[in-house]
């Protein structure tokens, strides 16, 4: 690279992301976050010490993405299959990415004593209310009142139970040392979660516990709503029930 170029030089792609297009509709927070994640593996040099365990929903794809090594996870195993492998290679970095469907539906026993075990993993959680991949059903973190493909005149609390907030449960247990509820709407926000995934990949080589990340996200196809409408009834609408912030940081 010449002079110019590098004084010229504002972005820089990083190597920890392959050069594939995304198949994530436009507006959608996983390509967000997975850049976010790739960064931080490039900043923090550990591209070929980092071990991800890919969900199933519509991240079920992270693996062509985020080049690292990857274990794919049945539906809601992804904290079990991430306890073994960190048990088995305890120098690598090992995180799951899951969404609400998996984390906190049929993954949710598995979460909850991933953590409360303690296990030495980074659990990204990408909260957007309901089963993106599958249609846009309801999920236990549907809003009260939403409206979604299973719901149609809007969740119901004596029908459907209230709207389950899993970080909150997760900031509870001993198992846990940091708990924190990000987004990526802003610039502002997508600086805060990468502070926030960094120190989780920290953590996780200190021994102190289970990292959790929830990032409060938008499903704009599944809302049926544009990518900035989506965000605006994100802020009004998740943020209240979900609000941004750290639970817990041990
Ligand atoms: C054992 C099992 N149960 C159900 C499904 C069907 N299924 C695939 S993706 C999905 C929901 C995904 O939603 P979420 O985890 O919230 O992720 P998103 O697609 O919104 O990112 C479901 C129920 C499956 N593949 N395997």
């Amino acid at each position: 690279m010449n002079i110019i170029d590098s004084a010229n030089l504002v972005y820089r792609k990083t190597p920890v992301m392959t050069d594939l297009t995304m198949h994530y509709c436009p507006g959608c927070s996983h390509g967000v976050v997975h850049k976010l994640v790739a960064e931080v593996i490039d900043e923090m040099d550990i591209q070929d010490k980092t071990i991800g365990i890919a969900p199933v929903g519509c991240a079920v794809f992270a693996y062509k993405y985020i080049d690292i090594d990857w274990q794919q996870a049945a539906h809601g195993r992804a904290p079990a299959l991430a306890t073994a492998v960190k048990r088995l290679l305890p120098d690598r970095y090992v995180f799951t990415y899951q969404g609400d469907g998996d984390l906190a539906a049929i993954g949710t026993a598995e979460t909850i004593h991933a953590c409360n075990r303690g296990e030495n993993i980074v659990i990204i959680f990408i909260n957007n209310g309901i089963y993106g991949m599958t249609g846009g059903q309801m999920a236990p973190t549907t809003l009260d009142g939403m409206k979604t493909a299973t719901s149609p005149s809007g969740r119901s609390v004596p029908l459907n139970g209230y709207p389950l907030d899993m970080t909150k449960l997760l900031a509870e247990l001993d198992g846990t040392c940091y708990v924190t509820r990000q987004s990526v709407h802003s610039l502002g926000a997508v600086r805060k979660t990468k502070k926030a995934l960094r120190k989780a990949f920290e953590n996780s080589m200190l021994e102190k516990g289970t990292s959790v990340i929830e990032v409060v996200s938008t499903c704009n196809s599944g809302w049926k709503m544009t990518p900035d409408e989506s965000n605006k009834w994100m802020v009004e609408n998740m943020f209240p029930k979900y609000p941004m912030g750290d639970l817990k940081d041990r």
